[in-house]
């Protein structure tokens, strides 16, 4: 087996742009950043990595005949909005399990964003009070449930689509499609910096890169404060992954490195550093990085780059995953 030979539904617009970031690099005066940019990759509600991992998901649930395609995440959840979506494009029902993962005082929490775009978009929202988890969820089973006896089809997508056997292809083409743009554009990205929580991003990533020549780092950036789970959820889904696309190898430990440093105290909840990585961004760029996840892999970025530990002659690619909606939960740290 390939990453090749799974099908793939097409949500994408297409390869994900690629371009650098120079006012950036030059204010760090290290190495050279590039973005690629999952927060454009599609038309389906501003896209996002969701969107990129559904592609391997969709021919399964359609293969089995599903209705409803039932989901979870935390109030501000992208993932869900993107499951949302995706669902509407393929008329399909939509069954989102909401926890309140985030303690955020913010009054429009849960009416604005990410949620209020999933509900335009005909998603039946179900808001639970339980906190935040990337693993096995009780309320998402009871929705499943729910569905299976009203007599629906239901087709279950962990959060973050990422405990899944299909969850980590997604990233794993994306692997792919960068070693493309690089021979177009003439570049090599010798270090990759992605945020991580649920894990399938970072570890498609992984198993992707691990089967072409060159080497590369891949630093995770995690954003869930507590790293050990995280950690452990990219290793087994990085494993589980190479073996899926026939790699042919164990992967080695010192391939799979997720770094802590910039998640703050919890899951949701901005520090300075996430603010501040947040503004020079957009005042250096104009692009624009939410405060749950891209926010804090850049603040990871700027400091590695700024302390010399990404050196300087290296080339960078940051992977915007999205997010931006959730801003809107967040007015009142910006004022
Ligand atoms: C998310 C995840 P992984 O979960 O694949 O590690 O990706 C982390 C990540 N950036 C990075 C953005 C913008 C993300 O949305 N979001 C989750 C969600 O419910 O939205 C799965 C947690």
């Amino acid at each position: 087996m390939s990453i090749d030979d799974f099908e793939r539904y097409p949500l994408l617009f297409g390869p994900s742009p690629v371009h650098p970031l120079d006012r950036l690099s030059d204010h760090l005066g290290g190495a050279r950043v590039w973005a690629k940019r999952e927060d454009c990759n599609s038309g389906l509600a501003f896209g996002g990595n969701k969107t990129r991992k559904l592609e391997y998901l969709i021919p399964d649930a359609l293969a089995q005949g599903a209705d409803t395609l039932v989901t979870i995440g935390g109030v501000q959840s992208n993932h869900t909005r993107q499951v949302a979506a995706v669902a509407a494009r393929l008329g399909l029902k939509a069954v989102l399990v909401q926890e309140s993962w985030v303690d955020w005082p913010d009054a429009v929490n849960d009416k604005v964003g990410n949620i209020l775009l999933s509900r335009l978009m005909g998603a039946d929202v179900r808001l639970v009070e339980a906190g935040f988890g990337i693993g096995f969820k009780e309320s998402w089973q009871a929705a499943l449930e729910d569905i299976a006896a009203a007599g629906g089809r239901p087709y279950a997508i962990p959060a973050g689509a990422s405990d899944h056997r299909l969850g980590g292809l997604g990233f794993a083409s994306w692997a792919y499609e960068v070693q493309r743009q690089e021979q177009e554009l003439g570049v090599f990205f010798d270090t990759v910096v992605v945020c991580s929580v649920t894990g399938s991003t970072q570890a498609g990533m992984i198993a992707g890169f691990a089967g072409q020549d060159r080497p590369r780092r891949v630093l995770g950036i995690d954003a869930s404060a507590r790293l050990a789970e995280t950690r452990a959820q990219v290793e087994k889904i990085a494993r589980a992954t190479a073996e899926l696309i026939g790699l042919g190898r164990d992967l080695g430990d010192d391939e799979i490195t997720v770094l802590e440093g910039w998640a703050g105290d919890a899951y949701g909840v901005p520090v300075r550093s996430t603010l501040d990585a947040i503004r020079l961004t957009g005042r250096l760029e104009g692009v624009i990085l939410d405060p749950v996840y891209e926010g804090k892999s850049m603040a990871g970025l700027i400091d590695l780059v700024r302390r010399g530990d990404i050196p300087a002659d290296a080339n960078v690619l940051y992977v915007h995953l999205g997010g931006q909606p959730a801003l809107n939960a967040y007015s009142g740290v910006f004022r």
